[in-house]
């Protein structure tokens, strides 16, 4: 039988272990064992602790999940206040704030500043006692907060012991408590699909999950910090900068930013700015804007509190990505495809650095399933490049003359009369709809169809309203003589558009199938049609059997194609243009385009909708090469959930990097 002593050991051995390759893990993103045998190392620990009840501790990684819900959370005040910061809105604001701080040290010389992104998630405070955890509280209004030592001993990335031994006695350490976007994006698509409420941003999921009163619901939801400053320190001095004082943090197993920077001066601030902004989409948590905060402490000493902020820190935050505004007509416009869509004609409001005046509400199910009317404030969210939509109408401020919304019983264009099939509103009057052939011209003109430059909305408008043209093969039968009858016509535009014109006559196939507008078939499904069929006859005389024999075509697809084809205006329409001089190579059957030749790729982190192999194999397939670590000669970083070490290696040296949906774009592009 073993003795107690030995137990013991080997219990602290494992604990050891466990800490060490959670650490490994979650701070450093650059795990060492798989996770089996991390599961391995946590049962046997598990184990051994229930024959030896006795020698169970608080801080035993087993033990990070109570089962024992509270009825409330009781408060705590802080020793030191949580300060909170002073917000700068352009650079401007930037370059003010490093003058009041030079004025005010009497200095010419530039400051170093740490720079941080600024994590939008949840402020928390947490106590060290001799290493071991012992309190966790949200910030509150920065002098009282919440306990929520129960929920943030659940979180994974939070040591319950810090490492090594030159830690200070008493350590509290302050940072962001956020949602990863990949756990709430999947945690938000298991809810839907069970029908559960879903939470409408990883903030608000975040801090409702930290603030469960039974932090075995708290454990379910992976949430992940970075700790960004201490605040009351005991029994040991902390080194003299504030990036150092980061890297201390993370050798004691805190997790902190990998993107941090010291950088000079108000210009090397705005740098990093306009760095993190740019791959701000790449990242796996939301974040607001960065914060610059002076690196060296004597001076942050010298330079104080203004009441509650720093007048040492700012953050300087991204435009907003939402923005209130009115609205005050709904419009309803007709498709190519004879579907009518609302339109929101909203009052013209700043979102995410872009003025929006027009929101498209998608159908009149979006317009009953927000509760919309005409009158209405409405909260419109833009995202990077993604089209604005209204997420909710502030219904409150509802004034007492907002109108309902109403789906017109006649087309806008042709005044036919509309039916709704289940979501879908529709014109059916068909291609004799005028805005539904205009809807159908452009897109066949647009960038990625024809490209046929210069014949935008305005021209073709122009050009059905003459009644010059009627279908996109029209657009080939037009001479120089009618061209400069148009307003806003000379001779040099219309020359210029009919050598567009004659241009956009050598085109792909694929192209060219995109140009139809055939419904739901895009620009990637055109691709694999032309992939597959190669010529035009064999397409014009496919089966549904025949189209759902190619991957990505289901049988909804292959129907709307199939009566496509058998309809006898686009079959005349496609004679028309085949006639009129659109051709294409056919190309030889051949392996896949092998685009990515020359070049060689990193795969980090975990990748959640393949395998790092299939990854691997699929960029092979394009010609890439792939390596195992991050140079200069890297062309791109895949990075994954918990990317770490290659990812920032990758940002440092200024390689691209992409995200695994980015990754899943560049594949089915090009079929791989
Ligand atoms: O990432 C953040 N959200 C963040 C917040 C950060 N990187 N640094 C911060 N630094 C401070 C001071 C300078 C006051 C220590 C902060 C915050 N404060 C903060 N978060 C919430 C209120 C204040």
């Amino acid at each position: 039988m073993a003795r107690q002593a030995d137990i013991a050991a080997e219990i602290e051995r494992l604990r050891g272990g466990i800490n060490h390759h959670n650490y490994s893990y979650h701070s450093l993103g650059a795990p060492e064992i798989s996770d089996a045998e991390f599961d391995a190392l946590f049962r046997a620990l598990k184990a051994l602790e229930a024959e030896h009840p006795e020698l169970v501790s608080e801080d035993s990684p087993t033990q990070r999940v109570g089962s024992t819900p509270l009825t409330s959370h009781s408060q705590v005040t802080h020793e030191l206040p949580m300060l909170s910061l002073d917000n700068a809105f352009d650079e401007q604001d930037v370059v003010d704030f490093e003058k009041r701080i030079t004025t005010r040290l009497k200095t010419s010389e530039s400051i170093e500043f740490a720079c941080e992104p600024k994590i939008d998630g949840v402020a928390v405070s947490l106590m060290y006692e001799d290493g071991k955890l012992v309190r966790g509280a949200t910030r509150g209004d920065g002098t009282t907060g919440e306990d929520i030592t129960q929920n943030v001993r659940t979180i994974e990335s939070i040591p319950l012991r810090l490492r090594g031994d030159d830690y200070p006695s008493r350590l509290e350490v302050r940072g962001e408590v956020y949602f990863p976007r990949s756990a709430f994006n999947r945690m938000n698509a298991l809810a839907e699909s069970k029908g559960e409420r879903t939470f409408a941003n990883p903030r608000n999921a975040a801090a409702g999950s930290l603030r469960q009163l039974d932090a075995r619901q708290t454990a379910e939801r992976k949430l992940s910090m970075f700790c960004y400053s201490v605040g009351l320190v005991e029994g040991s001095q902390l080194p003299g900068r504030h990036s150092e004082i980061i890297s201390r943090l993370k050798t004691w197993g805190l997790r902190t930013n990998p993107l941090i920077e010291v950088r000079t001066g108000a210009e090397g601030c705005s740098s990093f700015f306009e760095g993190i902004l740019n791959h701000r989409e790449s990242l796996d948590y939301d974040i607001d804007g960065v914060v610059f905060k002076v690196d060296r402490m004597d001076l942050q000493a010298e330079l104080g509190v203004l009441t509650r902020t720093p007048r040492w820190a700012i953050a300087h935050k991204f435009p907003p990505e939402e923005g209130i505004s009115t609205l005050r007509e709904v419009e309803f416009q007709v498709g190519r495809t004879g579907a009518i869509t609302p339109v929101a004609r909203v009052e013209p409001v700043k979102v995410g650095g872009v003025t929006i005046s027009n929101v498209t509400l998608h159908n009149m199910d979006e317009v009953e399933r927000l509760n919309l009317m005409v009158g209405d404030s409405v909260v419109i969210h833009r995202a990077g490049d993604v089209i604005p939509k209204v997420v909710s109408v502030l219904v409150n401020k509802r004034p007492e003359n907002a109108r309902k919304i109403v789906l017109p019983t006649a087309c806008p264009a042709c005044r036919s009369d509309i039916v709704r099939e289940e979501v879908i509103a529709k014109c059916i009057n068909g291609r004799r709809c005028r805005g539904q052939r205009k809807e159908a011209i452009r897109h066949f003109a647009s960038r990625l169809a024809m490209d046929i430059e210069g014949l935008g909305e305005k021209l073709v408008e122009q050009l059905v309203e003459a009644s010059l043209i009627e279908t996109p093969a029209d657009l080939f039968g037009l001479t120089k003589e009618q061209l400069v009858e148009l307003e806003r016509m000379g001779a040099r535009s219309a020359d210029n558009l009919l050598a567009a014109l004659e241009n956009s006559k050598e085109t792909t196939f694929a192209r060219f199938i995109y140009s139809l507008g055939i419904e739901e078939v895009g620009e990637s499904t055109a691709k694999s049609l032309a992939d597959h069929f190669r010529e035009l006859e064999p397409l014009r005389n496919s089966t549904i059997d025949d189209l759902q024999s190619i991957s990505d075509i289901g049988p909804i697809v292959a129907e709307k194609i199939v009566r496509y084809l058998q309809d006898e205006d686009n079959d005349q329409l496609i004679e028309a243009l085949v006639a009129g001089g659109i051709h294409w190579e056919v190309e030889a059957e051949r392996e896949l385009d092998q685009v990515l030749e020359g070049q060689t790729w990193v795969l980090t982190g975990t990748l959640s909708s393949l395998t790092r192999n299939e990854a691997k194999a699929r960029l092979q397939s394009l010609g890439a090469k792939i390596a195992g670590s991050v140079s200069a000669k890297t062309t791109c970083v895949v990075a994954g959930d918990a990317a770490g070490s290659k990812l920032t290696k990758a940002q440092s040296l200024g390689v691209s990097v992409m995200t695994e949906d980015e990754l899943l774009q560049l594949l089915v592009k090009h079929n791989a």
